[in-house]
């Protein structure tokens, strides 16, 4: 068989499990998860290489409509993320609370005219398994395949399932498109600052996370042995700077701390991380600003 090389782009809801996905299948956090919906704001690309094909996973937004400012960024990223991918994977979560949208995902990722298949996930939930059934159902009608997948099946298991259907699903290449020895296309510096987003998201409520962005203005590993990043919690409006920062600083400090633990953990080194609040009015509403935090469709 010719060896398989291409881009594979997930397609869902926020709230999917797109991200959770992804990390599993790698067996590494590259996307960031939280229980809020429409967490991941920019395309990252997870990559598993073997001897027969190299599958390029491009996690992206859930899919919303809207038409300014960052969710507007959103649709686009999503839209921008099916037009460059060789093969689509619906993503088709069970617990989905308006499952008359789950249909919209199949249509939208059947227009494409793209190669796809559907993975029907969180599979583990059991007060929805009822819904299982359904869907596939109804994504045979597509004549496409399915998987049924839950980040608590073992990873081995559902690589096995899944790896040699989306390789079917990709066009041949005389070589891998990428360094067969990495996992990720995304640095090390994008990702402290997701993974600083990620706790903004646990720790604040409401509209708060939504405004926030994350600017890291300094990343220093190699002077010396500690990884220092120099970091900015950027907020939207002068009233969430308080809440950012909490009675006593608490709530920057727990933002901080969680987020040196997990950073440490992934690159394995101690890290000095300092976080400082900042307000730039409305930026998710100016296409200036949002390009300055990366939140800009790329050529
Ligand atoms: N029970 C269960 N929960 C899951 C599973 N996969 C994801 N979740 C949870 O679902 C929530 C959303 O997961 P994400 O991976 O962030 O979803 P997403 O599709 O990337 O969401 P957006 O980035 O907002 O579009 C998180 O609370 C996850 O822990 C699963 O297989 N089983
Ligand atoms: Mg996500």
């Amino acid at each position: 068989m010719n060896y398989k090389a291409g881009f594979v782009g997930l397609v869902g809801r926020p709230n999917a499990g797109k991200s959770s996905l992804l990390n599993h299948l790698l067996g590494e956090k590259v996307g960031i998860v939280t229980n809020k919906p429409q967490t991941t704001r920019r395309r990252v690309v997870g990559i598993l290489t073997d001897d027969q094909a190299q599958v390029l996973i491009t996690d992206a937004p859930g899919a919303i409509r809207s038409t300014s400012g960052i969710n507007a960024f959103l649709q686009s990223e999503l839209e921008d993320v099916i037009e460059k991918s060789d093969a689509l994977v619906a993503i088709l979560n069970i617990d989905e609370k308006d499952p008359k949208q789950l249909d919209q995902i199949l249509e939208m990722t059947a227009a494409s005219g793209k190669p796809w298949l559907a993975v029907i996930s969180k599979a583990d939930q059991e007060e929805h398994a009822h819904r299982i059934l359904k869907l596939k159902n109804k994504i045979e009608t597509y004549g496409v395949p399915s998987v049924v997948v839950s980040t608590k099946y073992k990873k081995e298991d559902v690589l096995a399932e899944l790896l040699p259907m989306l390789k079917e699903l990709l066009p041949d290449s005389p070589a891998p498109l990428f360094d067969p020895e990495v996992y990720t296309t995304q640095n090390m510096r994008d990702l402290a600052a997701e993974v600083i987003r990620e706790k903004c998201f646990e720790y604040l409520h409401h509209e708060v996370p939504y405004g926030t962005a994350i600017k890291v203005i300094k990343y220093i590993e190699n002077a010396g042995p500690i990884i220092k990043i120099y970091a900015e919690v950027v907020v939207s409006k002068e009233g969430h700077r308080a809440m950012v920062v909490g009675a006593k600083a608490q709530t920057i400090r727990k933002i901080g701390i969680e987020a040196r633990k997990e950073l440490e953990k992934i690159v394995d080194r101690q890290i000095y991380l300092d976080l400082h609040v900042k307000v730039r009015k409305d930026w998710m509403k100016q296409d200036n600003m949002m390009k300055d935090f990366g939140y800009v469709v790329l050529d």
